[in-house]
């Protein structure tokens, strides 16, 4: 494949020259593993690693190559490859690191669009949705959203969801899809353009690995059922990817996020299981809040006596107490104005200046 395959183009190769990097060899990346990058060049995909000079320098995780960076790399031998620069970006996706360390990690880079994933049957929720349009419009990225699983619900109260969606997107598309038939993805990918980057973001299960392996004709991300093989049923995919499409656009796609308020740079407090962790995994519903919902496997284990009921009261009154602490802490961000400060400043620092 060439580099105009991955979207290589003329405002790339302006800068490769404007830098200084005409010996170099160029390429994408197209997955991470921890420390490891997958490279996609002229001569194939490579194993890079990053530069000590680069690590040195980088005085947050957002100096560091990630899914989407075009970089320079040496090539001291054929069998590896050091990743000595990365080009300036035209767009990034980030968020704020789980943790509470208020590193911002990014989940993609020069993205021309993405594609905002939620699941027609539980998933959908219009502040969500919301979010995720604000994270969009901070990343200066467009939006399309994609109602998943349709199948999964009646004509009637897609056309009502869709209504809903669309008094609210600003005009993005809202589209409706299925894996279902042979053709469920075919509004998607009609609107789809040849060398072009679009990013998957939405929730864990709402079907996003589901969509590349079909579009790409190949399963390369691996998907899962609810219940999940290692009984814990979430975060199928584990780390990000590129892949070019059938139809020649590029497709990046990561694991669910958890809380895409976190994007925001809101803190959150993770609230254990305990005694009940081990029946987590094994609900009905993936997203299972174990209050009312049929099938529910922990609500199953206290009604036979399993799980001790003080234990699970004991867990609802932390869960309530989370619940307020993150919406008490998104309204005292909201009025304050230092945090609008702090985003200008992210901003600036993800270079973003190229477009
Ligand atoms: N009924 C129905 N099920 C679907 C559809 N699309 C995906 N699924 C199922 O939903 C489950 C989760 O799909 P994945 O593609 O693994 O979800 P994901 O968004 O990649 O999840 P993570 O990798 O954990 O973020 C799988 O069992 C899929 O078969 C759909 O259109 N209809
Ligand atoms: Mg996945
Ligand atoms: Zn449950």
């Amino acid at each position: 494949m060439s580099l105009e395959d991955f979207g290589y183009d003329s405002r790339l190769e302006a800068s490769r020259l404007a830098n200084g990097y005409q010996d170099l060899e160029i390429g994408r990346v197209v997955a991470e593993h921890r420390t490891r990058h997958i490279v996609a060049t002229i001569s194939g995909e490579v194993d890079a690693e990053v530069k000590g000079s680069i690590r040195f320098s980088a005085t947050a995780r957002a100096d560091l190559p990630a899914v989407g960076d075009w970089v320079a790399l040496d090539r001291p031998e054929a069998s590896s490859a050091l990743i000595h620069a990365i080009l300036p970006r035209s767009s990034a996706i980030s968020r704020q690191a789980s943790g509470g360390s208020g590193e911002v990690q990014v989940i993609a880079t020069n993205v021309d669009h993405a594609i905002l994933v939620q699941a027609i049957d539980r998933d959908f929720n219009l502040n969500r949705m919301d979010r995720y349009l604000a994270i969009c419009r901070d990343a200066r990225i467009a939006p399309v959203v994609l109602l998943t699983k349709i199948d999964l619900i009646d004509p009637a109260r897609l056309a009502e969801i869709r209504r809903e969606a669309e008094t609210r997107t600003g005009g993005a598309p809202v589209l409706a899809v299925t894996s279902n038939t042979p053709d469920g993805y075919a509004s998607l990918e009609s609107l789809m353009e040849r060398g072009r980057t679009y990013c998957l973001l939405g929730s864990s299960g709402v079907g996003k690995s589901t969509l590349l392996n079909r579009l790409s004709g190949r399963e390369v991300m691996r998907t899962d059922a609810i219940s999940g093989s290692t009984g814990k049923g979430r975060h199928v995919t584990s780390h990000r990817e590129l892949v070019v499409l059938d139809n020649g656009a590029i497709l990046i796609d990561n694991p669910g996020m958890r809380e895409v308020g976190l994007a925001l740079g809101e803190t959150r407090i993770e609230s254990g299981l305990g005694p009940m962790a081990p029946y987590d995994g094994y609900c009905r519903y993936r997203d299972c809040t174990h209050t009312a919902e049929a099938g529910c496997a922990i609500l199953a284990a206290l009604e036979s006596g399993r799980i001790d009921r003080s234990a699970y009261e004991n867990w609802r009154k932390l869960e309530k107490e989370r619940e307020h602490f993150e919406s008490t802490t998104a309204q005292r961000r909201k009025k304050d104005r230092s945090f609008g400060k702090m985003v200008d400043s992210y901003k600036k620092t993800m270079g973003r200046s190229e477009r």
